[in-house]
């Protein structure tokens, strides 16, 4: 496992195949088709590639009127890395019209093959930035925690790709829930939180919180480090999710989803 900030932030691709591979991910995210991994034609991608594509659909839509609420860490916890073979933390950015309502039906109609995940989510009451962020920067720069689920649906077909495809495709990002309460950070033991996923009733996945990084505000520090390469910061305000902390779990329509966390309370959705 390899949790130390991707450095290697190399650009080998020329603006033209940028755009070029910018299209084809808005068309696979706004169509909820599935299109091969993009390393299939550009064999040489690397993470740096991957994050220009990111960074290219994010300044498109920002154009569009769309707007950003934060960031998300992926890859965070072993169980994630191991399920889907890639060692390396990514991050994805938010936007606020992913967002749904807790105990709302998420529609499947838009989305290629969803998965659910349950996560901790911070609220910053200052801004973060630096290639030096620390744990201690973020708890001390969070307003608030809350419980989340995170709906991630990977553009890629059969849910398989590589590190530059999935950064490219913004993470897997989707759609997002929160939920429960909202608590100070220091009002928790952030680090051994239990959460248990379950699906139509029944536990499909647990864990606890220690297994993003040792404590989910370490994903955060990683985020902030890995924003500084790209010449971003996290402004007051930001909403920021830590990473999954089971495995993700596939989703159909009819199906109901509840993520239970200690302390946080819970966060349901149904799937239609
Ligand atoms: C990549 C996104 C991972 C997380 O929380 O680990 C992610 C993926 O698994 O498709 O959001
Ligand atoms: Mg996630």
């Amino acid at each position: 496992m390899n949790l130390t900030p991707a450095t290697d932030m190399r650009t080998t691709l020329d603006p033209a195949d940028v755009q070029a591979l910018t299209d084809r991910i808005e068309a696979a995210q706004k169509g909820a088709t599935a299109i091969p991994k993009l390393t299939e034609d550009f064999p040489g991608m690397t993470l740096g590639d991957g994050y220009a594509v990111q960074l290219a659909l994010l300044e498109r839509w920002l154009k569009e009127g769309r707007r950003q609420i934060g960031w998300k860490a992926g890859l965070t916890s072993q169980a994630k890395m191991i399920q889907m073979g890639v060692d390396v933390p990514t991050v994805g950015f938010l936007l606020a019209d992913m967002a749904r309502p807790e105990s709302s039906v998420i529609t499947t109609e838009d989305l290629v093959h969803p998965r659910v995940e349950c996560e901790v989510a911070f609220v910053l009451k200052t801004a973060l930035g630096g290639r030096d962020c620390s744990r201690a920067d973020v708890l001390a720069a969070t307003d608030f925690v809350v419980p989340a689920i995170e709906v991630i649906d990977s553009r890629f077909s059969g849910f398989r790709f590589d590190l530059p495809s999935v950064v490219a495709d913004n993470s897997s990002s989707a759609r997002y829930v929160t939920g429960g309460r909202a608590l100070e950070p220091d009002a928790l033991a952030l680090d051994t939180l239990g959460v248990v996923l379950e699906k139509n009733g029944e536990p499909v996945a647990m864990g606890a919180s220690a297994a993003v990084m040792g404590h989910p505000a370490e994903a955060v520090a990683l985020l902030v480090r890995v924003l500084a390469e790209l010449g971003h910061e996290l402004p007051a305000g930001s909403f920021v999710m830590s990473g999954g902390i089971t495995e993700a779990i596939a989703v159909k329509p009819g199906d109901f989803v509840c993520a239970r966390f200690q302390d946080l309370g819970s966060v349901a959705v149904r799937f239609g």
